[in-house]
């Protein structure tokens, strides 16, 4: 069983992404159904294939992770994965996975405004923790994201989890035009172009073994022949929001490749 954490600033896309792959049986049965993977989700993680089904398949946006009045009101999540591709049969992931509000990672840069950001990071690092995802989703702010990762990779140090701890570093909403074309070796063609002191932070202080960079959509692109995405820009509260296309069309790009290789340390 893979604890894994999911941070990432305000409006990277994480409850999206979760409820997103919670959704994932579905669209299996609809339309994928020889793809390599199956994802079933349990317990809480219920609730987040009926926020699929009822908000995003209707076209519109999930509100904002609220700040719980403790970490343990933060649901959990568990999920079970099946991959089965041409080199890798029937294999199974077990994943419990916490969503946290995006604060919790803004906080990192400006100092904690509370004990409970402080929590849920030190909890994101504690010893059943295998790994970390963590969604970044604008690439004009380098400075920004580089300065919390240092600040993260500190707090790594000081739990004792600088050389046993897995990120998988991603772009997230990556069927944006000017990424899109980046997304099959993102380290280079949009980690090193658009965000390369968030790269150098990364590579500077963790092991290659513990380090991946990766691009996904959970919107995705209207098919494998049509390259445009699958999503509508709206005027959201918080700048950049946007809502999925045509439901019917669904399909994210990516999202296990991550958490194949947090879970296992072996990449799909
Ligand atoms: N273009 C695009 N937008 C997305 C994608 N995934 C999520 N979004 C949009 O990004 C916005 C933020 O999504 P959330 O999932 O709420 O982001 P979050 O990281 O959980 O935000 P907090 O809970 O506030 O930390 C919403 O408007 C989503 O519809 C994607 O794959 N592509
Ligand atoms: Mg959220």
């Amino acid at each position: 069983m893979g604890n894994i954490c999911v941070i990432g600033p305000r409006n990277s896309g994480k409850t999206t992404y979760l409820a997103g792959l919670a959704y994932w049986p579905d669209k299996q049965r609809r339309n994928h159904k020889s793809s390599s993977f199956s994802v079933e989700a349990n317990g809480e993680a219920k609730i987040l294939e009926e926020i699929a089904e009822n908000i995003i398949c209707q076209g519109e946006s999930l509100p904002p992770t609220p700040i719980p009045q403790n970490i343990y009101d933060a649901p959990l999540y568990q999920f079970q994965i099946k991959v089965s591709t041409l080199f890798k049969k029937n294999e199974e992931i077990n994943l419990v996975v916490r969503d946290y509000p995006g604060e919790v990672f803004e906080e990192l840069e400006s100092g904690f405004s509370s004990e409970l950001s402080e929590e849920f990071v030190n909890e994101s690092l504690k010893e059943d923790i295998e790994g970390c995802l963590i969604l970044l989703s604008d690439w004009t702010r380098d400075d920004q994201y580089s300065k919390m990762l240092n600040k993260y990779i500190d707090l790594m140090d000081s739990k004792s989890r600088l050389n046993n701890l897995r990120l998988a570093v991603v772009m997230s909403k990556c069927e944006r035009g000017e990424l899109w074309s980046g997304r099959l070796e993102a380290e280079m063609d949009i980690f090193a172009v658009h965000l390369p002191k968030t790269q150098r932070v990364l590579r500077e202080n963790i092991q290659p073994k513990n380090l991946q960079f990766y691009a996904l959509s959970t919107f995705g692109v209207l098919g494998k022949k049509d390259p445009r995405p699958n999503r509508k820009d709206v005027v959201g509260t918080s700048g950049s929001n946007a809502v999925l296309r045509e439901s019917a069309r669904w399909q994210p790009y990516n999202m296990i490749a991550p958490l194949y290789w947090l879970s296992t340390g072996k990449r799909i």
